[in-house]
């Protein structure tokens, strides 16, 4: 063994807080091996999928994010930082859209045009799941006509948005309107996420509500179906 080997990091051998560490520190670093590593360890340990989640991945993309405002990252480092975090959510997809109910409504979800981060769109569409919701999701770069077609083929009850950019989120008052004008506005939950938006804005398009963040998101899904019915 070489020398550079006696210096590598166990990570099955390190206490919970330290792995979680290492596990920013391999985000940021964009390595998916060690981030599918720490996330199963963690769940071995008897942690919860969510947790697992918001400590470990959530916790390590938030200083990506830090670093790529202030200019320290680019988008290459930040693309390989969003594909290990895809690595663990790989991992975490079967527990957290596990349910033994049969399906308490339908929603459509995407990401709208012009924008292409779709974490956070994946995160909600897994969490829906988890809680009964079938989830048809359209991936990302979505156009006004697409989210349409979608709604009204598959007879959603709820048609999910997701920007996360300030110059892409008035697209979502583009669907919006384009709704309206087809007169079926008022047949869908119309849920609006993403870190630019806020309540105010949700309420300025015209949507039924803004959700934070994903479990947010479950529960106004259900609070608005069970309003609805
Ligand atoms: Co981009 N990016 N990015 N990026 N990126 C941000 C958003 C940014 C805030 C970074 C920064 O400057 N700090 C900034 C936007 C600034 C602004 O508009 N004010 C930015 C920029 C500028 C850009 C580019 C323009 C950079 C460039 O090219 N120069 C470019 C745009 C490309 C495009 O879309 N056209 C770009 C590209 C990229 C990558 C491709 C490198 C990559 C995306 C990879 C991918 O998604 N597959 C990327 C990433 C990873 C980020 C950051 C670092 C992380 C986003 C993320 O995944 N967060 C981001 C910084 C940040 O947000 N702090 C940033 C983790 C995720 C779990 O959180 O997505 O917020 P989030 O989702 C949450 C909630 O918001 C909510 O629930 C989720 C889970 O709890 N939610 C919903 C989200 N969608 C919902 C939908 C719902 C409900 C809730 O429907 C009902």
């Amino acid at each position: 063994m070489t020398e550079e080997y006696d210096d590598e990091i166990i990570l099955s051998e390190l206490p919970d807080d330290e792995l979680v560490e290492q596990m920013h520190d391999d985000l940021y670093d964009g390595l998916a091996d060690e981030i599918a590593e720490g996330t199963q360890i963690l769940l071995d340990r008897g942690w919860s999928a969510p947790q697992v989640l918001d400590k470990a991945l959530v916790g390590g993309m938030a200083i990506v994010g830090v670093d790529f405002r202030d200019g320290i990252l680019f988008v290459p480092e930040v693309l390989m930082a969003a594909n290990a975090m895809k690595a663990g959510m790989a991992i975490l997809k079967p527990i957290l859209s596990e349910t033994g109910a049969k399906p308490v409504g339908k929603m459509v979800i995407g990401t709208v045009k012009g924008d292409i981060h779709d974490i956070g769109k994946n995160l909600v569409g897994m969490m829906m799941e988890g809680a009964g919701f079938e989830v048809i999701d359209l991936g990302i770069n979505v156009d006004a006509e697409t989210y349409i077609e979608a709604i009204e083929e598959n007879q959603a009850n709820i048609l999910g948005m997701s920007a996360l950019l300030t110059t892409t989120m008035p697209y979502m008052k583009v669907v919006i309107d384009a709704l309206q004008e087809a007169g079926i506005r008022d047949k869908y939950i119309v849920l609006v996420g993403g870190a630019p938006l806020n309540d105010e804005f949700g309420e300025m398009i015209g949507a039924d509500a803004y959700c934070r963040d994903a479990a947010v998101a479950v529960d106004v899904a259900k609070e608005l179906m069970a309003a609805a019915s």
